[in-house]
């Protein structure tokens, strides 16, 4: 394959990092069913993953990462620029030679007896302009494996990037799998992304958190468009029209389960209908028609599976039967998998994401129950098998938006859902969201943090300019998308939530398409418009009225107390944080006063 590949730049380029690295063998991955099969066999063969049972779980496979390896490490996480003001005080930084310089020296011969993989791979649809195109050099199969699920690879990649494309540059090696000598490097200003010391999910497979959302949402302000940690889904009402919305919600709060809703029975007898377009990155842009368009890069979710069962999402229970690679679950006798939460009785036994032999009710040494799986354990699946998969997910122009969503996990404070009043004050909303911390984190679980556009630790550049980028765009567009706060995980006095979720997110959401068409009024308050009740459609749910008053209680002093933590987290940006922000902010301490 090297010899009839034209591109000059990246020949050298695999050349030079193949010096660094020395891997015994450099592989170039065609995304052929030939070559998948081949890679397969060889990693099971090392150990790298196992062959799950063929005929309960055809084409499935099953791996486990180290076990300080689990989840994202955004403190080892960098955005590396010449200036420290570039990523702003949101971010990690280093500067950029010096960056280069320590990821060398673990780099360096790290791949000896170990062969490393070319993968040229889309992100979009292959030839879209909306598209770009990335080639991840490692030296894990299991990466390989995930990349042929997630992103277009094929050997047109290469022949769209003919002699001269322009590619983000991705390096990763596990390394020795070492934590104090893990580093995930972006630099932006150099179209390139070195991962060492890592195989975890978001910190390995490049095209997904480091290419679509911290080196695009650098690229995105500069060309004018935005990438963004978002699910795009589409709703079909009774007279088959379909509606587009997307959603930004902070990792595991509930994208995935969204994306894929199945309808209450209710809608499905109206003719309701759900079309997944993706269920975690989200690249939009201002179309001819003066409207924001969503395309999403992926091809496949890499979605939590505790919790993930025919209850909460069906959808994806079907998505995951075959051709799908289960990491960090448990692993039960008859190589089928199992996690907390999921379909069917409590295995007996099994191995668990450790590797040791596991028995429900176990205790550890704190006496806490042992989980088989671990809480951010993960499912690898092709879009393409979901049923609620949409019709237009290879379309170069990808889907109209009606309504952005934000959200996030607010056991108290904010209401079900609530509108902004528009564009400017939707953009403020979004600059002080803030969610409790979830095991896709490494960090304190439940503590509650700002997280912007669910794009905290994914914005490639300094997030007040990413604020000011947002309001330029609204600016830009002849008709934007109306704004939303929804928050599915309000609690009682018992700590139980109050909302049921899940599919019956869907009454929220047709409360918002009907204020989109504005087919319905709303009331007012002091952060927003809030439904007037009888126009949220809770026929057939057992919710009394009192419930619904909770959900959607406005308490003052608590708006107060919480306008206080905004000002201290907005004041971290001094300067550089847009006027139209504070002009937000301090309208709405007036309107609480
Ligand atoms: P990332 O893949 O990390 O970006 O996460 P995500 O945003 O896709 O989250 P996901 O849909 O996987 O949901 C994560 C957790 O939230 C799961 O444990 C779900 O059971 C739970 N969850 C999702 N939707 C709801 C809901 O409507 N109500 C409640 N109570 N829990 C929900
Ligand atoms: C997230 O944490 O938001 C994820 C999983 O979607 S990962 O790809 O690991 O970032
Ligand atoms: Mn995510």
């Amino acid at each position: 394959m090297f010899d009839t590949i034209k591109h000059k730049k990246l020949k050298k380029w695999v050349k030079d990092m193949a010096s660094l690295c020395q891997p015994d063998e450099i592989v170039w991955i065609d995304g052929s069913p030939e070559q998948k099969k081949k890679l397969e066999n060889e990693a099971c063969s090392k150990g790298e993953i196992i062959r799950l049972n063929k005929k309960k779980l055809p084409g499935c496979f099953y791996h486990r990462t180290a076990i300080n390896d689990v989840a994202r490490t955004e403190h080892l996480t960098f955005i590396c620029t010449k200036r420290k003001s570039e990523v702003g005080p949101t971010n990690n930084w280093m500067f950029t030679s010096t960056a280069y310089k320590r990821a060398k020296e673990i780099f360096k011969g790290c791949m000896q007896g170990r062969k490393m993989y070319v993968i040229p791979f889309s992100m979009g649809p292959l030839g879209s302009p909306f598209s770009k195109i990335g080639v991840e050099l490692s030296d894990s199969i299991y990466v390989v494996l995930n990349m042929l699920i997630m992103t277009h690879v094929s050997k047109k990649v290469l022949e769209v990037l003919a002699s001269d494309g322009e590619f983000t540059k991705c390096l990763h090696s596990k390394a020795d799998l070492d934590i104090t000598r893990r580093l995930i490097l972006h630099f932006p200003e150099h179209n390139t992304i070195w991962s060492v010391g890592s195989g975890y999910g978001g910190n390995v497979l490049l095209g997904k958190k480091c290419l679509s959302l911290r080196i695009a949402s650098y690229l995105a302000r500069k060309e004018g468009w935005l990438a963004e940690h978002m699910l795009i889904m589409g709703i079909e009402d009774a007279n088959g029209h379909v509606q587009y919305i997307t959603g930004a919600f902070p990792s595991a709060c509930g994208k995935t389960n969204l994306a894929m809703l199945v309808p209450p029975k209710s809608f499905m007898k109206k003719n309701y209908r759900i079309w997944t377009v993706g269920d975690d990155i989200s690249w939009m842009r201002i179309d001819s028609d003066g409207s924001l368009w969503a395309i999403n890069p992926e091809t496949g979710f890499f979605g939590v599976a505790p919790g993930t069962n025919s209850r909460s999402n069906p959808n994806a229970v079907e998505t995951i039967k075959k051709n799908t690679i289960f990491t960090n679950v448990l692993l039960k006798p008859d190589k089928t998998v199992w996690w907390e939460d999921a379909d069917g009785p409590v295995p007996k036994k099994g191995i668990d994401w450790m590797g040791r032999p596991w028995k429900p009710g176990m205790l550890d040494d704190k006496g806490k129950v042992v989980k088989g799986a671990h809480p951010n354990s993960r499912f690898t699946a092709p879009i393409s098998q979901c049923p609620s998969a949409s019709f237009r997910l290879e379309h170069h122009h990808g889907v109209p938006v009606s309504a952005i969503l934000l959200g996030g996990r607010r056991e108290h404070l904010a209401p079900l859902v609530y509108e902004s009043f528009n564009w400017q004050h939707g953009v403020y909303i979004s600059a002080t969201m803030a969610s409790e911390r979830t095991s896709a984190q490494f960090g304190k679980l439940g503590e509650v943090r700002f997280d912007p556009m669910a794009m905290l630790p994914f914005c490639g550049y300094n997030m007040a300019d990413y604020f000011r980028h947002w309001l330029k765009m609204g600016k830009r567009m002849v008709k934007q998308p109306r704004i939303f706060c929804v928050n599915w995980f309000r609690v009682d006095e018992n700590g139980k939530f109050l909302w049921p979720g899940f599919g019956e997110n869907l009454r929220v959401i047709e409360w918002i398409l009907k204020r989109c068409n504005n087919e319905v009024g709303a009331v007012k308050t002091p952060i927003g418009y809030i439904p007037k009740l009888e126009d949220l459609n809770t026929d057939s749910l057992d919710l009394s009225k009192d419930t619904l008053k909770k959900l959607f209680l406005i308490d003052k002093s608590e708006w107060r107390e919480e306008l206080e933590r905004q000002r201290i987290f907005l004041a971290t940006f001094k300067n550089s944080l847009p006027e139209e922000i504070w002009k937000e902010y301090r309208a709405l301490k007036k309107r609480l006063d």
